[in-house]
């Protein structure tokens, strides 16, 4: 079964959205089977991004990712990563289809309150980088 990292990013917990983000995934039928409040530090944030190295925002970005407290997921489902793509929106929000969690709730390209991986090869590495094989659970 296919599985993919998402983060309630520290902007979308201060605006009050882990249960949004939660309801949305467990909605389309995609299975939480790990979750965790984490604070990831500037070095963390450095490593998760380090395909963004090298970019303008790529300083902005990782002290953003440890500005506050994120929450981490792993979901499984058949086509996760498309399916939280789709549900999360475009990068840019202004860009994200009517309805999506971007769009509906991210202030800018930058602060755009969640994450989900973009293909099974990052998933694999994301997922590898929060968590360990005893917190994710078969049920
Ligand atoms: P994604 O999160 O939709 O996969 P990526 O291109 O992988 O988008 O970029 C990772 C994160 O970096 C974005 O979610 C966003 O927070 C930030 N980001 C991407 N492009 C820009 C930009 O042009 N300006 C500022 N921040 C950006
Ligand atoms: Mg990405």
């Amino acid at each position: 079964m296919e599985r993919t990292l998402s983060i309630v990013k520290p902007d979308g917990v201060s605006k009050r959205l882990i249960g949004e983000v939660i309801k949305r995934f467990e909605g389309s039928g995609l299975k939480v089977i790990g979750l965790k409040m984490i604070w990831i530090d500037k070095k963390e944030a450095e490593g998760f991004y380090a395909v963004h190295r090298g970019k303008p925002f790529f300083e902005s970005l990782t002290v953003f990712m440890s500005s506050g407290p994120s929450v981490v997921m792993v979901l499984e489902g058949d086509g996760v990563i498309s399916k939280t793509r789709e549900l999360m929106g475009a990068t840019d929000p202004k860009k994200a289809a009517e309805g999506t969690l971007r769009r509906q709730f991210a202030a800018d390209i930058e602060h755009n309150i969640v994450h989900g991986s973009d293909a099974p090869e990052t998933a694999a590495f994301e997922i590898r980088y929060f968590f360990n094989a005893l917190e994710m659970f078969e049920y």
